[in-house]
């Protein structure tokens, strides 16, 4: 079906097309390692290429601002519902357009311009909208930050020294590249000793949360933000989950629309309405539980090969690779040479990274790509064996390295059918 789609639109537009089919066949051909990515359903993706996306509906359902909305309004409200039974709480903006969206809204109902805010720092795994300097988040708000000791883990006692000394409206929590389980109990506890509200985002895990395996931040948390395209496989977009009365008491509504959005995408609403029942069901925890072997298996097959990771290891979908015991080879280095050999990661900053910001001297890496083509633990060797000859000898093992990614890929196909 995904197929057929691409081929009507190539003959529809035979320029855009033919790109849509260059990145299928990227997508085919690589090994996804980028730990935010995911390769979501066909039913999933089509609900986004549905008539849907010709509906305007500002407002709510059963509240718009729009005539016709009977339709968009049952399916807004499906996925309210199944995103409320998922993560078990009791108020859910399925609205959000990414991720950032939600925090947005979600800092603007929570604090006032210049209220002081406490996040985890970009440099130490935290991410651009929880206080970076050049978001909104840091431009707008009093931001101090914490991040994470030299072993790579957060350190919840000085995070409570700091919250007690600065006495901030709001903590953050959550991280782009924190490889271990965040303590959300202890956050809560950190906050309520410095009267702080807690808002938790929760936008890597939120599979893992779903399906049960990682603490969930639903009963510590004020308020939750997750995005619906990593861990949970949905569609590009973003999450708010509270609960009633803090949902009330803060509007988080009108904080995301009229606050900071206008018409909500009703398409991608009807694709997490499918990803959020998908993931209700018992394959998608067999799935989650599926990413954390792998993860761990990687983990271990890396460490054998040589390679040093952050924090020693991993509890979750992803991990930090610190390459500083590769002389001469950068994160930004590292990131092009497995382009050539259809491997994709990130670049990352490691803790304490020598090199600036756009260089990196680490790479995160995650497998929830992977495991959704069916990748098994078993795989993760040659993997770990692939990416340990692009570190260390890539001229002479390239051609080798290539082969091994091809045919692995070729194992696993997407949307075949
Ligand atoms: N860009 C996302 C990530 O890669 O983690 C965060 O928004």
């Amino acid at each position: 079906m995904i197929k057929e789609v691409m081929d009507y639109i190539e003959k529809a537009d035979p320029e855009v097309g033919r790109e849509i089919w260059k990145e299928y066949e990227r997508q085919q051909q690589n090994i996804e390692l980028i730990a935010s990515e995911n390769i979501i359903s066909a039913a999933s993706m089509l609900a986004m290429g549905s008539v849907l996306t010709n509906k305007y509906a500002e407002g709510y359902p059963g509240k718009r601002y729009y005539g016709g909305c009977s339709v968009v309004d049952r399916i807004e409200s499906i996925a309210i519902e199944r995103a409320k039974k998922l993560f078990h709480c009791e108020y859910a903006n399925v609205q959000p357009h990414s991720g950032a969206q939600a925090n947005m809204a979600v800092m603007m109902a929570l604090c006032s311009p210049g209220d002081k805010v406490l996040g985890m720092s970009l440099d130490a795994g935290g991410h651009l909208t929880h206080g970076s300097s050049v978001n909104f988040s840091g431009r707008y708000f009093s931001v101090s930050s914490y991040g994470i000791n030299e072993a790579g883990f957060l350190d919840y006692d000085e995070i409570e020294e700091t919250a007690l000394r600065l006495r901030p409206k709001l903590i953050i929590a959550g991280a782009s590249a924190y490889p271990r389980i965040i303590d959300f109990r202890r956050f809560r506890e950190i906050a309520d000793r410095c009267g702080a509200i807690l808002w938790v985002d929760m936008a890597h895990i939120a599979g893992l949360v779903a399906a049960g395996l990682h603490p969930s931040p639903i009963p510590y948390a004020h308020v939750t933000t997750t995005t619906t395209h990593k861990t949970l496989r949905g569609p590009r977009g973003g999450l708010i989950l509270s609960d009633k009365e803090t949902a009330e008491r803060f509007q988080l509504d009108k904080n995301l629309f009229p606050g900071s959005q206008g018409g909500p995408l009703e398409h991608v609403i009807a694709a997490k309405a499918i990803c959020f029942g998908e993931a209700m069901k018992p394959e998608f925890s067999d799935y989650q539980r599926q990413i954390l072997k792998n993860t761990r298996a990687l983990a271990e097959a890396l460490m054998l090969q040589g390679f040093r990771l952050v924090s020693g290891g991993t509890e979750n979908h992803l991990m930090l690779l610190d390459l500083t015991n590769l002389p001469g080879l950068s994160g930004k280095d590292f990131q092009n040479r497995c382009d050539e050999v259809h491997i994709t990661l990130n670049r990352n900053a490691i803790p304490n990274d020598p090199r600036p910001h756009f260089i990196t001297s680490g790479v995160r890496i995650g497998t929830a790509a992977i495991s959704s083509r069916g990748f098994t633990e078993a795989e993760m060797e040659p993997i770990a064996e692939c990416l340990w000859k692009t570190a260390a000898d890539f001229e002479k093992s390239k051609e080798e390295v290539l082969q091994t990614i091809l045919s692995l890929s070729a194992a696993h196909p997407i949307y075949e059918g």
